[in-house]
């Protein structure tokens, strides 16, 4: 096994320390390996899309103020039929969009929206 420096914010720590807490792992080592996991199976289920995918996409952020994920959605307008933004608690935006599309544009509109690194929560409900 490899030892590797990374930076994090105390946001990132805070979460990591979280995950290992809540998952009862054995440290911020275990937590980061379990994150990785996570986000290599989110990837590979990104992969799987292929021919017409449809589903519902949900976004959670705190940039209200910014137009991030207004442009996103200005230039993907052709694979969203319908979307809503609604305000959470904390000052937390949701956003909703019923998308419907060939799955590599889907999968191109997703990693726009994470490689923003501006929402809390991004997830795709597929049909
Ligand atoms: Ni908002």
């Amino acid at each position: 096994m490899s030892i590797v420096s990374i930076s994090l914010d105390e946001e990132s720590i805070a979460s990591l320390d979280m995950i290992a807490e809540s998952f009862k792992l054995k440290g911020r080592s275990d937590a980061v390996r379990m994150s990785i996991k996570s986000a290599v199976a989110e990837l590979k289920e990104m992969d799987d899309y292929d021919g017409l995918v449809e589903g519902v996409l949900i976004i959670v952020h705190e940039h209200h103020d910014d137009a991030w994920i207004s442009m996103i959605q200005h230039r993907n307008e052709e694979l969203i039929r319908t979307q809503l933004h609604s305000h959470l608690a904390d000052r937390k935006c949701l956003e909703l969009m019923i998308v419907s599309g060939e799955g590599q544009r889907i999968r191109d509109m997703l990693r726009e929206v994470h490689s923003a690194n501006k929402a809390s929560y991004i997830k795709l409900v597929r049909n």
